[in-house]
């Protein structure tokens, strides 16, 4: 059975949360998020990288959640949760579901280590502040994007919805969901109201 490599409001949170939307069975090894743990011998023979998520199934080891998130909608999807190649929606998909984690999950990710991931001796407040405007800027590029549209990419739920929910729950546990982001708040509460959210974010 699929192993997800699963640590609590990590970054595999995206893959719990698909295999639930596409009802793909699944079993979880829970992971302290903590370096004893994510950089022991036994965890490094998974994830080189000591980071989370990695799913083995059946033998093949990935990490990456994007990659995980594709691979499964390939494997199990039967065409849902993305608009097909070469249809008319498939290169704004394409956008945003690689924009979570490429170009948002960048500043959100600097939030995070320089405030409470890294010992605190190598934290250095300028990245984090700098991380705070900058991911204030791509709020600001999703509140405009979200006008008059249930989901990212539309009326349709779809994985880069998955992948965007995950950036904007951390925003949301960093604080940076303000009261003037309506749309981006309407869409987190969307999101976050699925069961398959639920069920990763527990
Ligand atoms: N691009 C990778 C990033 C993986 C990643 O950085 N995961 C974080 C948790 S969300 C992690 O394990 N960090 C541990 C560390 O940096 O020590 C992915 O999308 O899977």
């Amino acid at each position: 059975m699929l192993k997800i490599y699963h640590a609590k409001n990590t970054r595999s949170v995206r893959v719990v949360w698909l295999c639930e939307e596409l009802g793909i069975p699944y079993e979880t090894k829970v992971l302290k998020f903590a370096p004893d743990v994510l950089q022991s011998q036994e965890y490094l023979a998974v994830h080189p990288l000591g980071k989370v998520p990695a799913i083995d199934d059946d033998g093949l080891v990935l990490n990456e959640s994007g990659a995980i998130l594709q691979y499964l909608m390939e494997k199990h999807g039967a065409g849902g949760l993305e608009p097909k190649p070469g249809s008319a929606g498939r290169g704004r998909y394409l956008h945003w579901f690689h924009f979570a984690e490429a170009t948002m999950m960048v500043p959100i990710g600097n939030i995070a280590q320089h405030s409470f991931i890294r010992p605190e001796d190598k934290r250095i407040p300028q990245v984090a502040a700098e991380a705070v405007e900058s991911a204030q800027r791509m709020l600001g590029i999703l509140e405009k994007e979200l006008a008059g549209k249930d989901y990212i990419c539309g009326s349709e739920f779809t994985a880069a919805d998955i992948m965007l929910g995950y950036d904007l729950l951390l925003c949301k546990l960093f604080g940076l969901l303000s009261d003037d982001l309506k749309n981006v708040n309407a869409y987190f509460a969307r999101l976050s109201a699925r069961p398959g959210f639920q069920k990763a974010t527990a």
